[in-house]
Protein backbone atom coordinates (compact mmCIF):
# COMPACT_ATOMS: atom_id res chain seq x y z
CA UNK A 1 0.00 0.00 0.00
CA UNK A 2 1.13 3.03 -0.94
CA UNK A 3 2.18 5.93 1.94
CA UNK A 4 -0.84 8.40 0.50
CA UNK A 5 -2.96 5.66 1.47
CA UNK A 6 -1.84 5.20 4.66
CA UNK A 7 -1.01 8.31 6.56
CA UNK A 8 -3.01 12.04 5.53
CA UNK A 9 -0.74 14.14 3.69
CA UNK A 10 -0.50 17.43 5.19
CA UNK A 11 -1.19 19.86 2.66
CA UNK A 12 -0.80 23.56 3.34
CA UNK A 13 -3.62 24.59 1.76
CA UNK A 14 -5.82 21.06 1.14
CA UNK A 15 -8.07 21.17 -2.24
CA UNK A 16 -11.35 20.45 -1.21
CA UNK A 17 -13.35 17.98 -3.43
CA UNK A 18 -17.06 17.09 -3.95
CA UNK A 19 -17.37 13.75 -3.97
CA UNK A 20 -20.30 11.15 -4.51
CA UNK A 21 -22.85 8.45 -6.88
CA UNK A 22 -24.95 10.25 -9.26
CA UNK A 23 -28.53 9.67 -9.72
CA UNK A 24 -30.70 6.84 -8.78
CA UNK A 25 -27.08 4.74 -8.34
CA UNK A 26 -26.69 3.05 -4.45
CA UNK A 27 -23.34 1.61 -5.25
CA UNK A 28 -21.84 2.49 -1.93
CA UNK A 29 -18.24 0.55 -1.51
CA UNK A 30 -16.30 2.36 -3.95
CA UNK A 31 -17.42 5.66 -2.62
CA UNK A 32 -16.15 4.66 0.87
CA UNK A 33 -12.67 4.02 -1.13
CA UNK A 34 -12.34 6.86 -2.58
CA UNK A 35 -13.00 8.90 0.33
CA UNK A 36 -10.44 7.38 2.42
CA UNK A 37 -8.05 7.20 -0.60
CA UNK A 38 -8.55 10.76 -1.65
CA UNK A 39 -8.88 12.19 2.39
CA UNK A 40 -5.50 9.62 3.11
CA UNK A 41 -3.86 11.92 -0.11
CA UNK A 42 -4.29 15.12 2.06
CA UNK A 43 -7.25 16.32 0.26
CA UNK A 44 -10.37 18.23 1.70
CA UNK A 45 -13.54 15.23 1.35
CA UNK A 46 -16.89 15.98 1.49
CA UNK A 47 -18.58 12.85 0.66
CA UNK A 48 -22.31 13.28 -0.35
CA UNK A 49 -22.61 9.49 -0.68
CA UNK A 50 -24.82 7.38 -3.30
CA UNK A 51 -27.87 8.93 -5.11
CA UNK A 52 -26.84 12.24 -5.51
CA UNK A 53 -28.23 14.83 -7.89
CA UNK A 54 -26.13 16.86 -10.15
CA UNK A 55 -28.14 19.64 -7.95
CA UNK A 56 -26.78 18.68 -5.02
CA UNK A 57 -22.87 18.72 -6.27
CA UNK A 58 -23.04 21.97 -7.47
CA UNK A 59 -25.20 23.55 -3.93
CA UNK A 60 -22.14 21.40 -2.01
CA UNK A 61 -19.20 22.63 -4.58
CA UNK A 62 -20.07 26.03 -4.28
CA UNK A 63 -21.11 25.90 -0.58
CA UNK A 64 -17.47 24.55 0.42
CA UNK A 65 -15.68 26.65 -2.53
CA UNK A 66 -14.85 23.17 -4.05
CA UNK A 67 -12.08 22.93 -6.23
CA UNK A 68 -13.05 19.63 -8.35
CA UNK A 69 -16.26 17.69 -8.27
CA UNK A 70 -15.93 13.67 -8.82
CA UNK A 71 -18.04 11.63 -9.77
CA UNK A 72 -18.95 7.67 -9.82
CA UNK A 73 -21.73 5.85 -11.70
CA UNK A 74 -21.88 2.32 -11.09
CA UNK A 75 -25.13 1.23 -12.19
CA UNK A 76 -24.62 1.94 -16.43
CA UNK A 77 -27.05 5.30 -16.29
CA UNK A 78 -24.21 7.70 -15.77
CA UNK A 79 -24.74 9.04 -19.61
CA UNK A 80 -27.84 10.48 -18.80
CA UNK A 81 -27.27 10.96 -15.39
CA UNK A 82 -24.53 13.33 -16.35
CA UNK A 83 -25.90 14.86 -19.05
CA UNK A 84 -25.74 18.89 -18.58
CA UNK A 85 -23.52 18.79 -15.66
CA UNK A 86 -21.09 21.63 -17.11
CA UNK A 87 -23.83 23.62 -18.51
CA UNK A 88 -25.16 23.38 -14.99
CA UNK A 89 -21.85 24.24 -13.44
CA UNK A 90 -21.56 27.56 -15.61
CA UNK A 91 -24.88 28.75 -15.00
CA UNK A 92 -24.32 28.19 -11.36
CA UNK A 93 -21.09 30.31 -11.46
CA UNK A 94 -18.73 27.80 -11.04
CA UNK A 95 -17.54 26.98 -14.70
CA UNK A 96 -14.12 26.72 -14.20
CA UNK A 97 -14.35 23.59 -11.49
CA UNK A 98 -12.77 20.29 -12.86
CA UNK A 99 -15.11 17.57 -13.44
CA UNK A 100 -13.79 13.95 -12.95
CA UNK A 101 -15.91 11.12 -13.75
CA UNK A 102 -15.15 7.29 -13.43
CA UNK A 103 -17.06 3.53 -12.44
CA UNK A 104 -19.27 1.42 -14.76
CA UNK A 105 -20.18 4.49 -16.69
CA UNK A 106 -22.45 2.93 -19.29
CA UNK A 107 -24.06 -0.31 -19.63
CA UNK A 108 -22.63 -3.59 -21.07
CA UNK A 109 -18.91 -3.34 -22.49
CA UNK A 110 -18.38 -0.39 -24.56
CA UNK A 111 -15.03 0.68 -26.16
CA UNK A 112 -13.58 2.95 -23.12
CA UNK A 113 -12.30 5.58 -25.84
CA UNK A 114 -15.68 6.26 -27.08
CA UNK A 115 -16.85 6.25 -23.83
CA UNK A 116 -14.35 8.68 -22.80
CA UNK A 117 -15.09 10.75 -25.88
CA UNK A 118 -19.15 10.84 -24.68
CA UNK A 119 -17.89 12.78 -21.68
CA UNK A 120 -15.49 14.41 -22.04
CA UNK A 121 -17.71 16.03 -25.15
CA UNK A 122 -20.34 17.12 -22.18
CA UNK A 123 -17.34 19.16 -20.48
CA UNK A 124 -15.81 16.19 -17.83
CA UNK A 125 -11.55 16.85 -17.30
CA UNK A 126 -11.14 13.80 -16.76
CA UNK A 127 -13.16 10.44 -17.59
CA UNK A 128 -11.57 7.22 -15.66
CA UNK A 129 -12.24 3.30 -16.78
CA UNK A 130 -13.94 0.67 -14.66
CA UNK A 131 -11.79 -0.26 -12.33
CA UNK A 132 -9.77 2.51 -12.08
CA UNK A 133 -7.30 2.82 -8.92
CA UNK A 134 -8.50 5.60 -7.10
CA UNK A 135 -4.66 6.60 -6.57
CA UNK A 136 -4.91 7.29 -10.35
CA UNK A 137 -7.54 9.59 -9.42
CA UNK A 138 -5.79 11.29 -6.60
CA UNK A 139 -2.04 11.88 -8.94
CA UNK A 140 -5.04 13.27 -11.91
CA UNK A 141 -6.10 15.37 -9.19
CA UNK A 142 -2.82 16.95 -8.12
CA UNK A 143 -1.91 17.39 -11.67
CA UNK A 144 -4.28 19.18 -13.33
CA UNK A 145 -4.73 21.87 -9.59
CA UNK A 146 -1.21 22.35 -10.38
CA UNK A 147 -1.88 23.27 -14.15
CA UNK A 148 -1.77 20.34 -16.01
CA UNK A 149 -3.20 18.80 -19.50
CA UNK A 150 -6.97 18.68 -18.49
CA UNK A 151 -9.26 21.22 -20.16
CA UNK A 152 -13.00 21.62 -20.80
CA UNK A 153 -14.70 23.53 -23.85
C1 LIG B 1 -22.44 -5.03 -4.76
C2 LIG B 1 -23.18 -4.72 -6.06
C3 LIG B 1 -24.52 -4.32 -5.95
C4 LIG B 1 -25.22 -4.08 -4.62
C5 LIG B 1 -24.80 -2.66 -4.13
C6 LIG B 1 -24.83 -2.61 -2.60
C7 LIG B 1 -24.31 -1.28 -2.13
N1 LIG B 1 -25.15 -0.52 -1.47
O1 LIG B 1 -23.17 -0.91 -2.37
C8 LIG B 1 -26.72 -4.17 -5.05
C9 LIG B 1 -27.17 -5.62 -4.92
C10 LIG B 1 -27.69 -3.28 -4.30
C11 LIG B 1 -26.62 -3.83 -6.53
C12 LIG B 1 -27.69 -3.37 -7.26
C13 LIG B 1 -27.63 -3.14 -8.64
N2 LIG B 1 -26.61 -3.40 -9.46
CO1 LIG B 1 -24.82 -3.88 -8.82
N3 LIG B 1 -23.14 -4.59 -8.44
C14 LIG B 1 -22.54 -4.86 -7.31
C15 LIG B 1 -21.14 -5.45 -7.62
C16 LIG B 1 -21.23 -6.97 -7.42
C17 LIG B 1 -20.00 -4.91 -6.77
C18 LIG B 1 -19.90 -3.39 -6.70
C19 LIG B 1 -18.78 -3.03 -5.75
O2 LIG B 1 -19.03 -2.79 -4.57
N4 LIG B 1 -17.54 -3.07 -6.25
C20 LIG B 1 -16.35 -2.83 -5.40
C21 LIG B 1 -15.91 -1.37 -5.50
C22 LIG B 1 -14.66 -1.16 -4.64
O3 LIG B 1 -15.57 -1.10 -6.84
P1 LIG B 1 -16.26 0.01 -7.72
O4 LIG B 1 -17.65 0.24 -7.24
O5 LIG B 1 -16.06 -0.34 -9.15
O6 LIG B 1 -15.44 1.37 -7.40
C23 LIG B 1 -14.04 1.46 -7.57
C24 LIG B 1 -13.57 1.82 -8.99
O7 LIG B 1 -14.55 1.63 -10.00
C25 LIG B 1 -13.10 3.23 -8.89
N5 LIG B 1 -14.03 4.33 -9.17
C26 LIG B 1 -15.38 4.39 -9.07
N6 LIG B 1 -15.81 5.60 -9.36
C27 LIG B 1 -14.72 6.35 -9.66
C28 LIG B 1 -14.61 7.70 -10.00
C29 LIG B 1 -13.33 8.22 -10.25
C30 LIG B 1 -13.21 9.65 -10.64
C31 LIG B 1 -12.18 7.40 -10.12
C32 LIG B 1 -10.82 7.93 -10.36
C33 LIG B 1 -12.30 6.04 -9.78
C34 LIG B 1 -13.57 5.55 -9.54
O8 LIG B 1 -12.70 3.38 -7.55
C35 LIG B 1 -13.57 2.62 -6.71
C36 LIG B 1 -12.81 2.20 -5.48
O9 LIG B 1 -11.75 1.33 -5.79
C37 LIG B 1 -20.93 -5.05 -9.12
C38 LIG B 1 -20.10 -6.00 -9.96
C39 LIG B 1 -18.64 -5.80 -9.72
N7 LIG B 1 -17.96 -6.90 -9.51
O10 LIG B 1 -18.15 -4.67 -9.73
C40 LIG B 1 -22.37 -4.95 -9.61
C41 LIG B 1 -22.71 -3.99 -10.74
C42 LIG B 1 -22.01 -2.65 -10.52
N8 LIG B 1 -24.16 -3.80 -10.59
C43 LIG B 1 -24.79 -3.72 -11.72
C44 LIG B 1 -26.18 -3.53 -11.87
C45 LIG B 1 -26.74 -3.59 -13.28
C46 LIG B 1 -27.02 -3.33 -10.77
C47 LIG B 1 -28.53 -3.09 -10.80
C48 LIG B 1 -29.03 -2.14 -11.88
C49 LIG B 1 -29.18 -4.49 -10.93
C50 LIG B 1 -30.68 -4.48 -11.03
N9 LIG B 1 -31.15 -4.81 -12.21
O11 LIG B 1 -31.36 -4.16 -10.09
C51 LIG B 1 -28.80 -2.57 -9.37
C52 LIG B 1 -28.73 -1.04 -9.33
C53 LIG B 1 -29.33 -0.53 -8.07
C54 LIG B 1 -29.10 0.96 -7.93
N10 LIG B 1 -30.17 1.72 -7.83
O12 LIG B 1 -27.96 1.40 -7.91
C55 LIG B 1 -23.83 -3.87 -12.88
C56 LIG B 1 -23.59 -2.56 -13.65
C57 LIG B 1 -23.52 -2.89 -15.12
C58 LIG B 1 -23.08 -1.76 -16.01
N11 LIG B 1 -22.78 -0.57 -15.55
O13 LIG B 1 -22.98 -2.05 -17.16
C59 LIG B 1 -22.58 -4.51 -12.22
C60 LIG B 1 -21.23 -4.15 -12.88
C61 LIG B 1 -22.78 -6.05 -12.27
C62 LIG B 1 -22.74 -6.60 -13.68
N12 LIG B 1 -21.61 -7.14 -14.10
O14 LIG B 1 -23.69 -6.52 -14.41
N13 LIG B 1 -25.37 -4.05 -6.99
Amino acid sequence: MAASEETPVQMADPATIVLGVIGADCHAVGNKILEHVFRGAGFNVVNLGVMVSQEEFIAAAIETNAQAIVVSSLYGHGEIDCRGFRESCIEAGIQDILLYVGGNLVVGKTDFAAVEKIFRDMGFDRVFPPGTDPLDGVASLRKDLAGGSASHA
